[in-house]
């Protein structure tokens, strides 16, 4: 079962932390530009080197942490509802694909935001929900999983999912 936690995913003490990317895979706004902003320019470097066509929707990669607390940044690239993409097995594909890889990685801490749900419009209860239960759901070596929300608001609704 993950845990909710409050505050700014950039801070936050694991081994592994998820970024809602987009497709290009070369930075953006949100939970996106916090990283690159803590994360430093190796973070985007390694997004270069190890994407150079950048990522599909639902998939999954990893970088280096760079400056972060974090050793590895897990970048997972979540439908854009606001566009029209309303597949939820896209979003559910990128809780499953990034526990995936963390478990390549061998990463025993995690910590995702909520994927889809800010600029890309994803409705935030269903958004919540499809997070809880797939993250629930996976077999995963992961002993540590956070689901991180921003606000106190978002924060309340996570943990009342969980409950
Ligand atoms: N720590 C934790 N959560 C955060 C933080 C933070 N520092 N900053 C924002 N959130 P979003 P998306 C929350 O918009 O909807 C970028 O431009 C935020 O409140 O970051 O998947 C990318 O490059 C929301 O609940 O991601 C893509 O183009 C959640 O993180 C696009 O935005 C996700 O919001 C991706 O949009």
């Amino acid at each position: 079962m993950p845990t909710a936690v409050r505050g700014d995913i950039t801070t936050q003490q694991v081994d592994a932390i998820v970024n809602a990317a987009n497709s290009a895979m070369r930075g953006g706004g949100g939970v996106d530009g916090a990283i690159h902003r803590a994360g430093g320019p190796a973070v985007l470097r390694d997004c270069i080197d190890r994407f150079p066509d950048g990522l599909p929707t639902g998939e999954a990669g990893w970088t280096t942490g760079g400056d972060l607390p974090s050793r590895w940044v897990i970048h997972t690239v979540g439908p854009n509802h606001r566009a029209g993409q309303t597949d939820r097995s896209l979003l559910t594909s990128c809780y499953r694909r990034s526990l995936e890889v963390a478990d390549e990685l061998g990463a025993r801490s995690i910590a995702f935001p909520l994927i889809s749900a800010g600029i890309y419009g994803w409705p935030k209860d269903d958004a919540i929900a499809a997070a809880v239960e797939t993250i629930s759901g996976a077999r995963t070596a992961v002993q540590d999983v956070r689901i991180v929300a921003f606000d106190e608001g978002t924060f309340d609704q996570v943990s009342r999912r969980l409950a």
